[in-house]
């Protein structure tokens, strides 16, 4: 173990932590330790460097260090850049939106759904628009899932259709329609030029106009998507890294009763 980390066991440990006033741990109480890279569209020589080392100062990096600069091509470089940050946050003052469902593991949410339903409940997904990732999607749905955590297509009582990738919208609630879907679950991995949130209003706008909003439970996900940030474009969850077909169906199922949508 590390003094640095050893020091973090020590009986002083909360003297010095200023939850008010939070910056990163490096080795030390509020040493502000970062490490970051970046590429400049510049050339890999000592004013390249420089170049680096101006900007992180600029991003409030104390005392930067080039630790690592390598061309990408001519006029490409990458920096790692290790320095103190002098920014300061409030811990206290964070308050985060997020989804307040227990989460069952697979067996649970089986019964929960025989008891509370007595039915297979139907869940459809795509990664929809132009976008052609399916890893995310794949991973909440595939039978294999997602490190370690199965997929829905193993849910007894979750029949799971998984239409792909670049499914328009139209198509996705057409589908949704026909097979008289429970919950609709929409994955958004490309974020540029906020295309994921543009695609993603037009599906609420479509379902609205088509009358079909509260007939669904409809949840997003991707690498950007959080559970406010879906609140805010009107769908009923949202979940990002680290979140598995459990916590969705957990989610979905728990919000159905909820509404009254079980026997
Ligand atoms: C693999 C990959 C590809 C593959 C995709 C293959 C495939 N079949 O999916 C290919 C090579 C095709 C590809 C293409 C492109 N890619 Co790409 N790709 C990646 C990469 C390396 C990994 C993404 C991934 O699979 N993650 C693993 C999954 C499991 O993670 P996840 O999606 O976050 O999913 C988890 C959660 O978010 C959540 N989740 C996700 N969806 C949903 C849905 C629901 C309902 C729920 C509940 C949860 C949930 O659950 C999952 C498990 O926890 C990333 C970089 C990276 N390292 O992340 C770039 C990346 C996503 N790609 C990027 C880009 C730009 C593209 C292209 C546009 C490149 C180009 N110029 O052509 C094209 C896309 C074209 C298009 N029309 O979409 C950028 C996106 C930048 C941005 N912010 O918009 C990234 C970040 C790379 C980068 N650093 O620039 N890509």
């Amino acid at each position: 173990m590390s003094s640095g980390l050893y020091n973090l066991h020590k009986a002083d440990f909360d003297k010095t932590l200023d939850l008010k006033k939070l910056k990163p741990y490096g080795d030390t109480m509020n040493d502000g330790k970062v490490q970051m890279s970046f590429t400049l569209p510049v050339k890999d020589d000592e004013k390249g460097i420089e170049a680096a080392r101006q900007y992180a100062r600029k991003m409030g990096i104390d005392e930067p260090n080039v630790a690592h600069h390598m061309p990408l091509d001519k006029e490409f470089t990458f920096y790692v850049v290790y320095g103190s940050c002098v920014h300061t946050i409030d811990y206290d003052d964070i308050h985060v939106l997020t989804v307040e469902s227990d989460v069952m593991d697979m067996e649970t949410v089986n019964e929960y759904i025989k008891e509370h339903f007595g039915r297979k409940l139907t869940f459809i997904g795509a990664s929809t628009g132009t976008d052609a990732h399916t890893v995310g999607i794949d991973a909440i749905m595939n039978r294999k899932g997602f490190a370690g955590h199965y997929g829905l297509e193993r849910f007894e009582m979750i029949e799971a259709i998984n239409m792909g990738s670049q499914v328009l919208n139209e198509e996705f609630i057409a589908k949704a329609v026909e097979v008289n879907a429970d919950v609709l679950l929409v994955s958004q991995t490309v974020t540029q030029k906020d295309v994921h949130i543009q695609n993603l209003t037009e599906m609420i706008e479509l379902l609205e106009a088509e009358g079909l909003r509260d007939r669904f439970i409809v949840i997003c996900g991707g690498p950007r998507i959080t559970h406010e940030l879906a609140k805010e474009l009107g769908y009923d969850a949202g979940f990002g890294p680290g979140k598995f077909a459990e916590d969705c169906a957990s989610f979905a199922i728990t919000e159905m009763v909820k509404r009254g949508m079980g026997k």
